[in-house]
């Protein structure tokens, strides 16, 4: 029986388990990334692990995401994270050097490699044929200590593609079509492996634009083969020594097989404010446009911002459209500079934007009230951009610019009908501009031991979870709906520059749902804490969809929540709640989400022998009126951890023990 790629790589880097879909298994690690706004928690859970030099092949550590610089925070972060790397053996890539997922593509991704990103968009690498999984810092911060990841085995999904992209038809619009089809609900514990002719036909760039929204798709990872195309790109980023040919087997079997035609498909949008939300374009076109932007590390590559300027030569953006670019990379953006395509998206009338993360993680450009704004990133969860009741389409650089010239959605192809613009076939360049002066590498060891990490005021190290009780009493604070997403419980925005301080960041744990004049979720967690009462969050499907910040975890477990019941938890905040000692629970029967109320009490007798021995607990509201079943569902390393105090006592222990 063939063999999938997926499985292929699994089991060149299997240190535990078996290859069998839903068995735990652990994993190798050969390389991580972690980026500033997680990564200041993750350097700081590994300096009290007590590693001395990382483990891996290659760690690097990205600064892309707070780079505003309002107050120290930032800046206290950026120097502590470099100084940190240096100490610990990590490459760190300085601010104004790119976002993590598009330099890593560029500078170190390796097809048949295991990556492993404090980032849930870190399986952008699988478009070079690496297996690239997102994960809470603390994950990452094992793995740097030489630990191994332990994830679900994973069923296959095989995405066929077929045919080929039409004219104005980008990749952007295949995960878009995809994610209609399977949503960002029910996906865990899959990986998606693309194959076919019209898989090969795609760069490694417009690979990674789907593997990098596969984070949308819930799953665990999502990679194409690596085949000439890939060959080319690693020869024009300098590294044709880290191609190596790789792909599923002819005959390998998946667990459920999707087709897609490119040649029939057509621009898409995600429309306000889900990424699963799918239109074509053609069904939202004429509505109004006040903003566009081409950005994000989802659409940022080289031959994306190429298409834009070129389309905009000698053209002017509608007058009342704000239009912004922020190119992926450093690279990126010398090369435009270098061949003179900056100046003709200046010409037109774009505001450049430095190579980060920036408005995709709600870091300016809020967009005015009301307005319809089109970005070529890949989330557009409601307020993420910081503008209430935001009005965000996912959409190609293609359809951006379509949009951008007319000022409102506009369906690319009729660029070429009515304005008689012809489609710029933009060819990969067989060389790219290599630059890697803003990457520090490592010192050797003795000189590392000698590097004196610096610390600023507002780099707090955090807290680490109590034991949890034998007997849980505790209180529902927040009873919320389906889809709750990491933003909703942490926002990002303008508290993003708080990540390296928990007691601060916690205040604003769930603002989305604070009523002004009411006390806070943080203040009333805290009252119940002070009391002895655990806090308990009630959820509807997909709790904790979205970003890879273990923040959602560690500032509910600072205030005292010690128990999620939800109808269904995502992976990697299942994974972080586990890791700060929050106990997941899923409803046996998803009706009795109905009977739970905020204020509610409830006791969960025997909670500790519940997470040692069995599958099921017993939640009793504390008046006695009724009692339903949790089912807890975790495995024999989830029920250590939880025993342990969290993954951070956990592996303490395991290394001493
Ligand atoms: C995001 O896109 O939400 C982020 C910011 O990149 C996050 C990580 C974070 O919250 O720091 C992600 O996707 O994991
Ligand atoms: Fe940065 Fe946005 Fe990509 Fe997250 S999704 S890594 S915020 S560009």
């Amino acid at each position: 029986m063939g063999k999938t790629l997926v499985h292929k790589i699994l089991e060149e880097h299997l240190v535990e388990g078996r290859l069998v879909a839903g068995e735990e298994i652990a994993i190798r690690i050969d390389q991580t990334l972690t980026q500033d706004a997680t990564g200041t928690t993750a350097f700081l859970l590994f300096e009290s692990m007590g590693v001395e030099r990382v483990r891996t092949d290659l760690s690097v550590s990205y600064v892309d995401h707070n780079m505003a610089g309002f107050g120290p925070e930032n800046h206290n972060d950026h120097l502590y994270l470099q100084t940190v790397a240096a100490r610990s053996g990590v490459y760190h890539s300085r601010p104004g050097n790119g976002i993590c997922h598009q330099v890593h593509l560029e500078r170190f991704g390796k097809p048949g490699a295991t990556l492993l990103g404090s980032d849930s968009h870190t399986p952008t690498g699988g478009g070079i044929g690496m297996l690239a999984i997102g994960a809470g810092g603390l994950d990452v911060a094992v793995a740097m200590g030489g630990g191994p990841f332990h994830l679900q085995c994973p069923k296959v999904v095989g995405v066929k593609l077929t045919g080929k992209l039409g004219d104005w038809v980008a990749a952007k619009d295949i995960i878009l079509r995809l994610l209609g089809e399977l949503t960002t609900k029910g996906n865990v514990g899959w990986a998606v492996e693309y194959f076919g002719t019209g898989a090969r036909g795609l760069t490694v760039p417009q690979r990674a634009t789907i593997t990098n929204m596969g984070a949308e798709l819930g799953v665990t990872t999502s990679v194409f083969a690596s085949d000439a195309s890939t060959q080319r790109f690693l020869t024009a980023q300098n590294r044709p020594q880290d191609y190596r040919p790789l792909a599923g087997d002819k005959d390998a079997v998946y667990d459920r097989v999707i087709e897609i035609d490119l040649s029939a498909l057509e621009p898409m949008a995600a429309c306000p404010s889900s990424p699963d939300c799918i239109q074509t374009v053609r069904a939202v076109a004429g509505r109004k446009v006040g903003q566009v932007i081409v950005g994000s590390c989802t659409n940022s590559s080289f031959a994306d911002l190429m298409m834009v300027a070129r389309v905009l030569k000698g053209r002017r953006i509608d007058p009342m459209v704000e239009f912004a670019v922020a190119p992926g990379s450093r690279g990126v953006l010398n090369m435009l500079a270098a061949n003179g395509t900056l100046a003709d998206m200046i010409a037109a009338g774009a505001r450049i934007l430095e190579s980060a993360c920036g408005p995709c993680i709600g870091q300016g450009l809020s967009p005015a009230d009301g307005t319809v704004t089109l970005r070529t990133f890949n989330r557009n969860f409601a307020g993420r951009t910081g503008t209430k009741g935001d009005q965000v389409y996912l959409v190609s650089p293609e359809t951006a610019v379509a949009s951008v010239l007319s000022g409102v959605v506009t369906d690319p192809r009729d660029l070429s009908q009515k304005m008689g613009i012809t489609y710029p076939k933009v060819v990969m360049p067989r060389q790219f501009q290599v630059d890697d002066s803003m990457i520090e590498p490592p010192p050797p060891p003795e000189q590392a031991r000698a590097v004196q990490v610096l610390r600023g005021s507002t780099i707090v190290v955090p807290e680490a979870p109590p034991a949890l009780p034998a007997t849980l009493v505790g209180q529902v604070l927040l009873k919320c709906g389906d889809k709750i997403t990491t933003d909703h419980i942490m926002p990002a925005g303008t508290f993003l520059k708080l990540r390296s301080n928990v007691p601060e960041y916690a205040k604003v744990v769930f603002n989305c749902f604070n009523e002004p004049g009411k006390p806070t979720f943080a203040q009333r967690s805290l009252e119940l804490k002070n009391r002895g009462v655990a806090g308990i969050i009630v959820a509807g499907e997909s709790y904790g969809q979205g970003s890879s910040r273990e923040h959602a975890a560690l500032c509910p477990m600072y205030l005292g929540v010690r128990v999620v019941i939800a109808r269904s938890i995502e992976r990697i905040h299942r994974a972080n709640l586990i890791n700060f000692c929050i106990v997941p629970i899923r409803f046996a029967d998803p009706a009795d989400y109905d009977r739970l109320q905020a204020g509610d009490e409830f006791v969960i007798d025997d909670l500790l022998d519940a997470i040692r021995s069995c599958d099921e607990v017993r939640i009793t509201k504390r008046d006695t009126s009724f009692a339903f079943t949790g089912k807890l569902e975790l495995s024999a390393r989830d029920r250590d951890i939880l025993l342990s105090a969290g993954l951070l006592n956990y592996t303490r222990s395991q290394a001493h023990g």
